[in-house]
């Protein structure tokens, strides 16, 4: 089963360039409480190493590409994201890294709940048992 679930934007351009529109319980499958964006990432640095327990998220690059590693505690898989119009899910209780960002990289995360430091699992060890009980 892969891990990866794209979420396909039409952008809504004409002869003037693109548009995109996010809209929760639409094209986003969730009621949306937050947005947050990744930007000036320094070469070589891996971010997320992580998993939530409750959060579902949607995350697209907008600008340059990064990869996406997700891991349910049984299987992992890379995924490139590299367009504005193609975003993932990530749903709670997956781990995700984020590797290779180029430079110019906005990752903008679409979130499903306000920012919550106890729905963290940051260590992989915990993850694997809280995944696989
Ligand atoms: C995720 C991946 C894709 C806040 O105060 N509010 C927020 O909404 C967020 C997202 C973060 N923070 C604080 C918590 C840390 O002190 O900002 C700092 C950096 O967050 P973190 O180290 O968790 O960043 P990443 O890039 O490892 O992970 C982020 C999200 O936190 C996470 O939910 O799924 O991006």
């Amino acid at each position: 089963m892969s891990l990866i679930n794209f979420i396909d934007i039409k952008s809504l351009g004409d002869s003037r360039g693109d548009l995109i529109s996010l809209e929760e319980n639409g094209n986003i499958p969730f009621s949306i409480k937050r947005v947050y964006y990744i930007f000036n990432t320094e070469q070589g640095v891996a971010r997320g190493f992580h998993a939530h327990k409750a959060l579902r998220q949607v995350a697209f690059c907008i600008a340059g590409q990064c990869e996406f590693i997700l891991d349910d505690g049984k299987n992992r898989q890379t995924v490139l994201l590299d367009s504005p119009t193609k975003g993932i899910l990530i749903e709670h209780m997956q781990w995700r890294e984020m590797h290779n960002f180029s430079e110019g990289c906005i990752l903008m995360v679409i979130a499903s709940e306000h920012y919550d430091e106890s729905d963290y699992i940051r260590d992989y060890e915990q993850f694997l048992r809280e995944v696989n009980q």
